[in-house]
């Protein structure tokens, strides 16, 4: 049984995607932000980092981070098919998507999101917030190449935790209203993840339109 903490159109939709996807047993229980749930003693227990996502499994193991929670949800559950299987030379371009998208694309919405953690110049949030913007767009733009030359997802036809990440990101719209149409491999790739049955199912939980 997982327990995943979970806020809504978060960092937890991408394990939350893949957890319908697996359909393993799950319950949800909100963090909210707002009034500063994940700083409370009881969450950071989970997470001492105090942020959302952080899955338990079974009530004994925690695992936060969520491009972390989806590698290991896709390894437990090879039946879902949700990565390449090791030895699998399509898995070396699974963990390069993924780790791109939460090491290089994710750290510039953080910083658009909270610029007062990005300069201890109080003047400087904008300046901050305009730079996440522009390498956001340069970022998009290499990723929206590199699917046109495949896609529509990562790995041409086949769905994988790459897929529900940049799902994920792409529905962050605030620093890039105009994502999908800037980059229509892009918004070809979320239309096809957001189609999927799964996914449909928790959209409304998410605010995002089906
Ligand atoms: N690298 C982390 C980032 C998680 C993250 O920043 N989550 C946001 C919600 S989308 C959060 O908890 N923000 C609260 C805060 O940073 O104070 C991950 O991907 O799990």
């Amino acid at each position: 049984m997982y327990t995943l903490y979970w806020g809504p159109n978060s960092a937890a939709l991408a394990p939350q995607i893949l957890l319908e996807e697996i359909g393993a047993k799950h319950e949800l229980k909100r963090i909210d932000i707002a009034s500063n749930q994940h700083k409370s003693p009881e969450y950071l227990k989970f997470n001492p980092n105090a942020k959302i996502p952080t899955l338990v499994i079974d009530g004994k193991q925690v695992i936060f981070e969520s491009a972390a929670i989806c590698l290991y949800l896709a390894d437990r559950h090879p039946e879902a098919k949700l990565a390449p299987a090791i030895g699998d030379p399509a898995r070396g371009l699974y963990y390069q998507w993924l780790v791109h998208l939460t090491n290089t694309l994710q750290p510039n919405y953080l910083s658009y999101y909270y610029p007062d953690r990005f300069t201890d110049d109080a003047k400087g949030t904008d300046a901050v917030q305009s730079r996440a913007k522009t390498e956001l767009g340069e970022i998009w733009g290499r990723i929206d190449k590199a699917l046109g030359e495949k896609g529509p997802y990562f790995l041409g036809d086949r769905f994988s935790g790459c897929d529900a990440f940049l799902f994920m990101l792409a529905n962050w719209q605030e620093p890039i209203p105009d994502l999908y149409s800037r980059f229509k491999h892009v918004k070809r790739c979320a239309d096809a993840v957001g189609a999927r049955p799964a996914v449909q199912r928790i959209l409304p939980a998410n605010g995002i339109a089906a």
